[in-house]
């Protein structure tokens, strides 16, 4: 306890973190100045007394649920994750961008299927998940997140938790920012691609970076297909939409089009790039899109130099990162990052700068200095906004509207409160704070470094969630959780909007193409335990009810390509099988009510034993079977 509040610097008592965040304060008061805290000072007893009952509102006890679903990206991991807010327990996982030996994703048909012409990939960089909308609210019905890795963008289906879509994005390089239009309804998907490549990128202009172009990509949340892309200046780095439907908006570094690192850094404004998504679609409508090399998707030259009906570039200071839109409507915030301040744009202004009836700076309203290093911004749906400063560690709380104010001369103190977290935090995310039903609970620092909050684990430390309860007027540190590479964003939904599958239902299009094959063999999966050859192919077919396999053994020919389909007729919760073959590298779950396949070569001879690996029964160890594999 004491500990912990010895690095809140709003007690008297100054600690080591307080000297090293003063020091840090003073040096940096030098280049930009920087805005005084609010001094609310609290006696040592009255602030742990504080954080003591904000620690008991979060608590769920054993056996109780939590209030929110959290998703978070799992970074480079490649994975999703579900985590239980306010407990912070991790409730699942899912691969995406990873393969998982779990539940076979990247091993089993069905998901080789979905991961496409990029199954080859064994590894993803997953950012950014947000979940589809409706009239500015979560639906419940879909989590999107990007690949920066290898250019992918994929879908969660929210009804049973597992990825069903995964698109390559063509002619771009490196999805990083992801968000969703939120109004009407989640039409499009909207990313940035961030790194500038030649046009097409098929071997020219290797060394001519002035050819080099990065795009906006727009794509069809239902179909998962490219609707369009827009061709832009500068690196893409973070994106979000408005709540008309009609802007979107991405935050620009390199303005300069620089390649090296210094180049980058010249200018000292970059750019929020502001699109106008239905003057875009009109324009591909009405055919003045192209398309670049083999890829049919339909282009748009969005360029400072095309002047384009669909795009303007407000300069903002410095190589800006995170871009949120505030939950009213009003406001895009994008983040200084090499700047102390974040920029304010006016959402009501945009039809003016588009009509070319204002300047781009006039749709800036305010330019608030918080703090050194501001990342990412979350609301509260109260009027506040809170700011993760990644060099100060720490979240800065301000007042939106006051902040206007105080740039338009008046004197007002705009930041309430500055609480340290632990350490060096890149995104936030407050409790439904990127919808219309923001409700200021809760707010998530995903701080990069956790340093000595927990046990040294070697050289690779663990990340640190921390969990701060904003219901009152001051944020209080509530939980630590350390975190698997790497959480860069995550979001959080009122569990009242999610509603998870039980059980499989049989006609479910994530096995259709395994019912299909079955079906041309000749094969009613639920009742069926038969042996199929076809040349050098078989394919077995099997049920599972625990604890027993359809099938006891079956036997193959050395060399022989084989597919094993199980399914799962238990139809009771929880009960969930797996089919895992020895010295093959074969491993795969098939729920309860699912249908699962897998196909590998039968390359030995000899018997090798099949068994279950999810534990489903007293009997469990004894649920297996067979492969009897004859000499060629
Ligand atoms: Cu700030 Cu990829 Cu959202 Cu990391 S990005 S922090
Ligand atoms: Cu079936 Cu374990």
């Amino acid at each position: 306890m004491d500990e912990n509040n010895q690095d809140n610097e709003n007690q008297p008592a100054l600690s080591r973190r307080g000297f090293l965040g003063a020091s840090a304060v003073a040096s940096a008061a030098g280049v930009a100045g920087v805005t005084g805290l609010a001094s609310t000072v609290m006696t040592r007893d009255a602030y742990a007394k504080a954080a003591d009952d904000a620690m008991a509102n979060a608590a769920v006890h054993p056996g109780e649920l939590d209030e929110y679903y959290g998703f978070w990206s799992g970074g480079q991991s490649g994975e999703v994750r579900i985590m239980g807010i306010p407990s912070m327990r991790e409730l699942m996982r899912i691969p995406v961008f990873n393969v998982d030996s779990a539940t076979g994703w990247g091993l089993t048909n069905e998901s080789k299927a979905i991961r496409g012409a990029s199954d080859k990939f064994l590894c993803g960089d997953a950012h950014h998940p947000h979940m589809s909308m409706v009239d500015g609210k979560y639906d419940g019905k879909y989590v999107f997140i990007n690949d920066k890795l290898n250019t992918r963008v994929a879908r969660i289906r929210c009804d049973i938790m597992k990825c069903d879509k995964i698109l390559d994005v063509p002619n771009v390089q490196a999805i990083h920012g992801l968000r969703v239009q939120k109004v009407p309804h989640t039409k499009y998907v909207l990313c940035n691609g961030e790194f500038r490549v030649p046009t097409p990128n098929d071997g020219r202009d290797l060394n001519d970076p002035t050819k080099y172009t990065t795009m906006y990509n727009v794509i069809d949340a239902e179909s998962m297909e490219m609707a369009f892309q827009i061709i832009v200046d500068g690196n893409l780095d973070n994106t979000d939409a408005d709540y008309t439907g009609r802007f979107a908006a991405s935050t620009c570094y390199n303005s300069e089009g620089g390649v090296t690192l210094a180049e980058t850094m010249r200018n000292e404004r970059d750019w929020v790039v502001v699109f106008d998504l239905l003057a875009a679609e009109k324009a591909v409508k009405d055919g003045k899109a192209t398309t670049i090399g083999d890829s049919k998707v339909p282009v748009l030259d969005g360029r400072k130099k095309a002047n384009s009906p669909y795009t303007r570039y407000i300069p903002v200071p410095k190589s800006p990162h995170g871009l949120n839109t505030s939950p009213d409507g009003k406001y895009f915030v994008a983040n200084g990052k090499l700047s102390p301040t974040v920029s304010i744009i006016a959402i009501d202004k945009l039809s003016d700068l588009f009509a070319g009836k204002i300047k781009e700076r006039d749709a800036v309203i305010a330019e608030p200095e918080l703090g050194l290093g501001p990342l990412h911004t979350a609301f509260d749906g109260r009027g506040n906004a809170y700011t993760t400063l990644f060099i100060d560690s720490q979240i800065a709380k301000w007042n939106v509207e006051d902040a206007i104010k105080a740039y338009n001369g008046e004197k007002i103190n705009y930041i309430k409160q500055k609480l340290d977290v632990h350490y060096q935090p890149g995104h936030n995310h407050t409790t439904m704070g990127e919808t219309r039903d923001a409700d200021g609970k809760y707010l998530v620092s995903l701080c990069k470094f956790s340093k000595d909050r927990f046990l040294p684990v070697g050289p690779l430390r663990a990340e640190n969630d921390q969990l701060i309860d904003i219901s009152g007027d001051e944020m209080k540190l509530v939980h630590d959780g350390p975190a698997f590479a790497e959480p860069h964003d995550c979001m959080i939904v009122h569990r009242s909007k999610m509603k998870p599958s039980k059980l499989w239902t049989r006609d479910d299009p994530f096995f259709a193409g395994t019912v299909a094959m079955a079906k041309k063999d000749g094969i009613t999966l639920e009742t069926d335990n038969k042996v199929i050859r076809d040349g050098k192919k078989v394919r077995v077919y099997m049920t599972s009810i625990a604890p027993n396999f359809g099938m006891g053994e079956f036997t193959v020919k050395q060399g022989d390509e084989v597919t094993v389909t199980v399914t799962n007729l238990d139809s009771i919760e929880d009960v969930t099988h797996g089919f895992a073959m020895t010295n093959h590298g074969v491993s795969m779950e098939i729920g309860p009510q699912a249908t699962s396949s897998v196909t590998f070569t039968a390359d030995q001879p000899g018997v090798f034993w099949y068994y279950c690996h999810w534990f489903c029964h007293a009997l469990h160890m004894e649920m297996r079977g067979r492969m009897l594999v004859e000499k060629a």
